[in-house]
């Protein structure tokens, strides 16, 4: 690279949030003038003398930006940049190829492997810090645009008024826990939980107040399961579920008495006051299903129903597991 005394452009360009760059070559010279330079210009830098040593360094960590050389000898640039784009990492790498050459032919291989950069050896420092304050501006797009994208996937796994999961969220994930129970064998228990006679919290104190009581009762629910990996979710309207892996039928009973005791225990705290409430209770676990029942979440949950409305026939505010047809 030739020397440049733009200095003051390189200063202005540090920053402390600056991505780390992987440079890569052979010529260890030439490592050392760019490692310097690219230092003072505040990017963390790691070194790799060969392609081999490059994608060893990938594997360990990830880092978004690598500088390669694109004649080395062995593994060159264009094939360490189309082995680095077979992969898959946790981000986008940004690739730039450095090189001499810069006849036409070359620029489009390199663009070719998937390079998104060709810097020539003969460039100044300057341009070489510009090109990656260029990439800096493209990887921190690509994380807004992932993060966005999880926030959005995570919005719609979660339902609106209480915070608690939703639907979707209910049967992707109980499909995964059955998925595991199968393959590493123990137990899995579903709770179908419904709120008494809720339609009458509604009719009494309004639908506001109806939304704070669902609200409370999730909050409560959610507080009140005994193990970090228990989860509930909200199924619709004043129904939720409650999902208890590595739990038989005796303690999944156990459970659903203890949260419909804690439902019980105080009423919900609404704008409009306390307002009493029960909720009806169905068991099932895969170890309860009847023989025959072929295991699947819908045999789960029909089963986890036919408690909930045994609950509700009995009289309401009690648990039930199904007994034999
Ligand atoms: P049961 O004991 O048999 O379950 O009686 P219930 O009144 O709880 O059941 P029903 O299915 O007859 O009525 C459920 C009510 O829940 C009717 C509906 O308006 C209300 N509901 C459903 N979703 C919401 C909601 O998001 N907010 C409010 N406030 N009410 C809701
Ligand atoms: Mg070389
Ligand atoms: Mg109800």
């Amino acid at each position: 690279l030739t020397d440049t005394d733009d200095t003051t452009l390189i200063v202005a360009l540090a920053d402390t949030s600056a991505p780390k760059v992987l440079l890569v070559d052979d010529d260890e010279l030439i490592l050392g003038h760019l490692e310097i330079l690219l230092a003072s210009a505040g990017f963390p830098v790691t070194t790799a003398t060969s392609a081999a040593g490059a994608l060893d360094l990938l594997q360990k960590e990830f880092i978004p930006i690598v500088i390669l050389d694109r004649d080395m000898p062995g593994m060159d640039g264009i094939a360490l940049c189309r082995s680095i784009r077979e992969k898959t990492f946790p981000g986008y790498i940004y690739l730039m190829l450095l090189t001499v050459r810069d006849a036409e032919e070359d620029i489009l291989a390199g663009l070719e492997a998937g390079a998104d950069d060709y810097v020539s050896k003969r460039a100044s420092a300057a341009q070489l810090v510009a090109r990656l304050r260029t990439a800096r501006r493209i990887l921190s797009l690509e994380r807004s645009l992932k993060n966005a994208l999880d926030e959005r996937r995570r919005m719609a796994m979660t339902d609106v008024l209480t915070g608690a999961h939703n639907r979707r969220y209910f049967m992707r994930h109980l499909n995964q826990e059955l998925k595991r129970t199968r393959r590493f064998g123990g137990e899995l228990a579903l709770l179908l939980i419904d709120i008494d006679h809720f339609k009458r919290v509604n009719d009494r104190y309004g639908h506001v107040v109806g939304d704070e009581v669902l609200t409370e009762f999730a909050r409560r629910i959610g507080a009140h399961l005994p193990r970090d990996y228990d989860w509930c979710a909200r199924l619709g309207g004043e129904e939720f579920a409650v999902v208890l892996p590595q739990t038989g039928p005796e303690g999944a009973v156990n459970v659903a008495e203890k949260l419909r005791a804690e439902v019980v225990a105080a009423p919900m705290s609404t704008s409009c006051g306390p307002v009493p409430i029960t909720a009806s209770i169905g068991v099932s676990s895969l170890g309860a299903l009847p023989k025959g029942e072929e295991v699947t979440i819908e045999a789960l949950m029909s089963w986890a129903d036919r408690g909930l409305y045994a609950s509700k026939n009995a009289g309401r505010n009690r648990v039930s597991v199904p007994g034999p047809l």
